[in-house]
């Protein structure tokens, strides 16, 4: 354990003494790192969760620790109220510094803490009854959150998904093509594939406009990567990753579900022939779902659920492109090609909702 962190540390109430910091999840953004201390009994255990915030992502530090700890902060009250036994296993508990802030800052950076939850585990790959406890979860997650007043949580990132925003970063990309990666063939391939899809995208900008569809506080990053699952049960303890918590459409939420936990490939998977559609996931996770969310929701938002798969895995395809071509700034990367592969597999997992989207939308007609 380096120093540093000892003394990042210190600026929180740490229970027991810190015996190890080590590297922890695979978020694109942040720096996740766990934190291992002889607890007070003598017995070394993880009991933290340090972040360091990536601040060129989120500018407005202040607004995103303010939105975490309302946001977890109402959930701990709604599970209270309801009588959970598990409380502290079900939402994230974020530490105050020792003199009441919600964050520190050290050499330029800003550095946030929260409790490790014991037993909880994230997975690549779910199963049917995981996906089915995934969707209550999400479900359960945007009706404890519907009663927060509008104008309390701030926009952590302005326009995060304005579907005609990132179609404009894109184009913006290509034109300063700063890095020489626009003229590619592949590229080029890619970009006309994404535009003759771009009308079909803004669906939700348009409906909302006419009044047909309403805006409600979503997570806007459940990817399956995202949710803590128990180790011995399967079932979803809570969902993290906090930062992106702001009013927006539903099909958001249900959209990167579908995008990742449904797709059979991975997020940046170079073996196409693993890319596929599992109907079982889908079909389970849209019933835990619709048992949790059906009382809020309207027709038309039912309707567009297999539509939130497609258009979540468009708006990533556009965002990792725009990524490859701004020469890699926004995502964290392991290799050179590292963005591309994640385009293009987010592209090719498109087309294959796109084969499966009539059978998907005739699942919905259960709801309808
Ligand atoms: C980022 O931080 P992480 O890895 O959970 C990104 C999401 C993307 C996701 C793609 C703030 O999420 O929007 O969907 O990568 N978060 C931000 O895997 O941009
Ligand atoms: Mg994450």
């Amino acid at each position: 354990m380096t120093k540093n962190y000892q003394t990042i540390l210190d600026a929180f109430p740490i229970e027991g003494e810190v015996v190890g910091v080590e590297p922890f999840g695979n978020g694109h953004i942040n720096d996740t790192l766990r934190v291992t201390v002889k607890d007070l009994d003598g017995v070394e255990r993880i009991k933290y969760v340090l972040q360091r915030i990536n601040h060129h992502v989120f500018r407005d530090v202040d607004t995103l620790q303010q939105n975490i700890f309302t946001v977890t902060e109402h959930i701990r009250k709604k599970l209270e109220a309801e009588g959970d036994q598990d409380v502290d296993r079900h939402v994230c508990t974020f530490l105050r510094t020792k003199s009441g802030e919600r964050y520190t800052s050290y050499e330029g950076a800003y550095w946030r803490v929260m409790l490790y939850i014991p037993g909880s585990i994230t997975v690549e790959t779910v199963t049917p009854e995981s996906a089915r406890s995934a969707g209550r979860a999400f479900g359960q997650f945007q009706s404890h959150l519907a009663d927060v007043p509008e104008g309390t949580l701030g926009e952590t990132i302005p326009r995060f998904h304005d579907m005609a925003f990132r179609l404009k970063e894109l184009s913006d990309a290509i034109r300063e093509d700063s890095v020489g990666r626009a003229a590619e063939g592949r590229v080029r391939k890619l970009v006309k594939e994404l535009d003759d899809r771009s009308d079909d995208m803004l669906i939700q900008e348009r409906l909302y406009e006419e009044g047909k569809l309403p805006k409600h506080i979503n997570h806007l990053d459940t990817k399956v990567d995202n949710i803590l699952f128990d180790k011995e049960s399967g079932e979803v303890l809570t969902v993290i990753d906090l930062d992106t918590v702001m009013p927006g459409f539903i099909l958001s939420d249900v959209g990167d579900f579908i995008r990742t936990a449904v797709n059979t490939g991975a997020e940046d998977e170079t073996d196409e022939s693993r890319i596929d559609v599992d109907m079982e996931i889908f079909k389970s996770y849209v019933e835990g779902y619709m048992g949790s969310a059906s009382s809020f929701l309207t027709e038309t938002e039912i309707r567009l659920i297999p539509y939130g798969g497609r258009m979540m895995t468009y708006m990533q395809a556009v965002r990792f492109l725009t990524d490859y071509i701004n020469g890699d700034t926004y995502y964290k990367t392991d290799y050179k090609d590292h963005n591309w592969d994640r385009a293009w597999a987010q592209f090719v997992y498109l087309t294959r909702l796109e084969d499966k989207a009539k059978e998907m939308s005739d699942f919905m007609s259960h709801w309808l």
